[in-house]
């Protein structure tokens, strides 16, 4: 039979590269785009083991449309999934611009691709919790139909994403869908993320390598979950028999203090005596308090996480352990 073929920017990022494995074990043909990285180490260090072995890369960007018609042109993938986006919200607000062209435009840009190139195919699009912002529902939870209050830069691009995504969906009849997703992790979030911040700075601290660990916000509430099953979810939502939009989530939220407590605690360190606050990691806007309710992904397509937060952060720990003890 026939392999299907799936494409996918941001591939060499935290969830492109769990979705290229997690695709390749389901036999999939898979394609990518990377982008130019000064540092050659650093150019595929997520997907080094998969390249050659049934991810095929090329340079691309989401702000160089001729590299995403090439890619489709040539490729007419049965699946895109556009996971690629500057993902960091803080960052978002040194950055604006290039932010909003490459998580606004940038989904525009691979959109109109494929409908140009490959209208028969399938599209994912990476929306964000980060888009309900200030909205909280009167049972504490954020769920499909949460009005969408955006509170950076980051969460006002991805809002666009979102709904050009929707509007192609109607107005072209285009199998284009949303996954939004709640904060999810692995050992292979970015450190400057902070889950894999405050993991890799306590095993640092605990080996003797810091002395303290500087923080924002720590009375901001996250629901989090782990990388491998939310890229599963996006594989499910894509191949639902309908286009629709979906929210993934546990259902739990821990503040960063909490999360804090958890991770020192582990390491038989009090958090109190190390952490302190950094006036730079702060943002000009905070989101303070997100929990999702994924009950349409659960009853619908039967998804459900099979991490807790407490084993994706012992995962996470055990990781740095073995870099750094
Ligand atoms: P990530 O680790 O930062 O990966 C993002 C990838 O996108 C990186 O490979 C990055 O490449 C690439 N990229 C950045 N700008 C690009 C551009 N202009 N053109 C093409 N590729 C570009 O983020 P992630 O955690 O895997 O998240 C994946 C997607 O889900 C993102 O769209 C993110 O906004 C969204 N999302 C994430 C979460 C979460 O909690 N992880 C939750 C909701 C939504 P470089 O390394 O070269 O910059
Ligand atoms: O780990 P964070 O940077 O993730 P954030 O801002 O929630 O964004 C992530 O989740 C979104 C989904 O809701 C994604 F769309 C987005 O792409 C990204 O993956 O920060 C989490 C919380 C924030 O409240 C932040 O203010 O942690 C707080 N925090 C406190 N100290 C910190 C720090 N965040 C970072 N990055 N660094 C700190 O030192």
């Amino acid at each position: 039979m026939k392999k299907r073929k799936a494409f996918i920017t941001g591939i060499n990022g935290q969830d492109g590269s769990y979705l290229a494995e997690y695709l390749l074990e389901k036999d999939y043909e898979v394609y990518g785009i990377v982008r130019r990285n000064s540092i050659a180490e650093n150019q595929e260090s997520r997907i080094d083991h998969l390249v050659g072995n049934g991810v095929e890369t090329a340079y691309g960007d989401l702000l160089d449309v001729s590299s995403l018609e090439r890619m489709v042109g040539t490729i007419k993938p049965d699946e895109i999934y556009n996971v690629g986006a500057q993902s960091h919200v803080r960052i978002s607000f040194d950055i604006p611009q290039f932010t909003v062209q490459t998580n606004a435009l940038g989904v525009l840009n691979m959109l109109e691709a494929y409908k140009y190139h490959c209208p028969k195919a399938r599209f994912y699009q990476a929306s964000s919790s980060e888009c309900f912002g200030r909205s909280v529902e009167e049972d504490g939870y954020q769920r499909e139909t949460t009005k969408m209050e955006p509170t950076s830069p980051y969460g006002c691009a991805k809002v666009f994403g979102y709904n050009i995504v929707r509007h192609y969906r109607f107005a072209h009849k285009l199998f284009a869908v949303n996954g939004i997703l709640f904060n999810h992790e692995s050992p292979r979030r970015g450190a400057n993320f902070v889950t894999n911040k405050v993991v890799k700075g306590a095993v640092r601290i605990k080996s003797g390598l810091q002395d303290k660990l500087e923080l924002g916000n720590m009375d901001a509430y996250r629901d989090w979950g782990h990388s491998k099953d939310y890229v599963r979810a996006m594989n499910m939502i894509i191949n639902h028999t309908e286009p629709d939009d979906f929210v993934v989530a546990t259902g739990r939220t821990h503040s960063v203090r909490e999360m804090c407590n958890y991770v020192f605690s582990k390491l038989d360190i009090n958090y109190k005596d190390v952490v302190t606050q950094n006036p730079k990691f702060l943002r000009a806007e905070e989101l303070k308090y997100l929990k999702g309710d994924s009950s349409k992904i659960r009853k619908v397509l039967g998804w459900k996480p099979k991490y807790t937060f407490e084993t994706l952060m012992d995962e996470m720990i055990e990781h740095w352990q073995g870099v750094y003890e």
